[in-house]
């Protein structure tokens, strides 16, 4: 079902300073930036390398205020990993198949991600402590809107 560790989502309160330690730092690139209202962030891609189903990123999120999830995970918890996403070759099946598993499923549908992608995210209580996020290459289906 996984394919591949499509990226790791990272919470910071300044996306501009971390953009900037990431490309100096290990040479890291900025694919794509986008302003997501719908999640409450602001964030940028720095792509790692390509794989079968799609490439595997480091994703930098600002939240866009302190009631959205990442302004509230900063709060509770600082900087760091907010979560973990991996590729699926069909979201809408990944989340029927694993919420048929036990593991709550966050969104009632796809949702759109950053690079054209569609989104689902599973419960971190369920996962380990883990959020964890379902992700669909727009290449491989229907993203989205
Ligand atoms: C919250 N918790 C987490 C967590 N966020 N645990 C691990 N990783 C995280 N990122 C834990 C809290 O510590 C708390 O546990 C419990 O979950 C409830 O958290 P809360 O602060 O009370 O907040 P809730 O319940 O209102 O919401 C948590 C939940 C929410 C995960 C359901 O944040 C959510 O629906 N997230 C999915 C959407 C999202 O995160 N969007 C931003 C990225 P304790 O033990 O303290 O009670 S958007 C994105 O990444 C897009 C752009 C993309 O990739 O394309």
């Amino acid at each position: 079902m996984f394919m591949r560790i499509d990226h790791v989502g990272i919470a910071c309160h300044d996306l501009e300073e971390k953009i900037a330690f990431f490309e100096r730092t290990f040479d890291l690139r900025v694919v794509a930036r986008e302003t997501n209202e719908e999640q409450g962030v602001k964030e940028a891609m720095l792509h790692i390398a390509d794989g079968e189903g799609g490439g595997s990123y480091i994703q930098l999120l600002e939240p866009l205020g302190p009631d959205t999830p990442v302004g509230k995970f900063l709060a509770k918890r600082g900087e760091g990993v907010h979560h973990v996403a991996f590729g699926v070759p069909d979201v809408a099946e990944a989340m029927r198949e694993i919420g048929g598993r036990g593991v709550r499923v966050l969104d009632a549908e796809p949702r759109h991600g950053t690079l054209g992608s569609s989104i689902a995210f599973l419960h971190p209580k369920d996962m380990g402590g883990v959020l964890t996020e379902l992700v669909q290459a727009p290449d491989t289906g229907d993203a989205a809107p």
